[in-house]
């Protein structure tokens, strides 16, 4: 079996990749390594924040690693919160209130955002690979839905359905994160 480490301590992101894997592979997290120290993302891009968190954790598990850097960036908030979508407040319900305040006075028009994410997979001696996706929408103006993560609520996509009205495959096919995984299986399928 093919082995890969997700280094990642999103439940969300953890159970999308881990579907889109599929099966085959013996799949780890940040939580079966919990002496790993927490990686601090301070590089101001989400290449830099995925390169680093991938690099850890293939350095210190000995085993290829695959890290997450992603964001919303809304077009009214010049791209914020953008690298900081996990600081932007501290918990999931308090960001989502945040960037609904924060565009209370914008016209839907003007809603306009997309989700980035950026993958790495790293090999534990020292090859780097990166892959991008990027998925279009805009910020509702009240939460719906019940599926998904993050902001997915109130990431309104031009189906008018949000990210959350979506089931696990419907979001993998059209999201950002679908998007950059597909661009890095054939880098994931030469693992050994
Ligand atoms: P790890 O670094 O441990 O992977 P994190 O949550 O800190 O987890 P990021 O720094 O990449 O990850 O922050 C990404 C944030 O962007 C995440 O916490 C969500 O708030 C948001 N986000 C990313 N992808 C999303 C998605 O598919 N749906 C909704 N929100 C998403």
């Amino acid at each position: 079996m093919r082995q890969v480490v997700f280094a990642s301590s999103n439940a969300g992101k953890i159970k999308e990749l881990q579907a889109l894997l599929g099966e085959g592979w013996v799949v780890k997290s940040a939580a079966d390594f919990p002496q790993i120290p927490e990686v601090i993302e301070d590089a101001d891009s989400f290449e830099g924040n995925a390169a680093k968190k991938a690099r850890a954790f293939a350095q210190a598990t000995v085993l290829w690693a695959l890290a997450d850097d992603s964001g919303l960036l809304v077009d009214a908030l010049e791209g914020r919160p953008g690298v900081y979508s996990a600081r932007y407040a501290p918990t999931e319900s308090e960001r989502i209130d945040k960037l609904l305040a924060e565009l209370k006075d914008v016209a839907a028009p003007l809603r306009t955002a997309r989700f980035k994410c950026v993958l790495c997979l790293a090999s534990p001696s020292g090859k780097e690979r990166l892959t991008t996706g990027t998925c279009e929408g805009a910020i509702g103006f009240e939460r719906k839905g019940s599926h998904g993560f993050g902001y997915d609520p109130v990431f309104v996509l031009p189906s008018g359905k949000t990210m959350s009205e979506l089931s696990r495959e419907e979001k993998s096919a059209l999201s950002h994160r679908g998007h950059a995984f597909r661009a890095m299986l054939p880098e994931l399928l030469s693992v050994r």
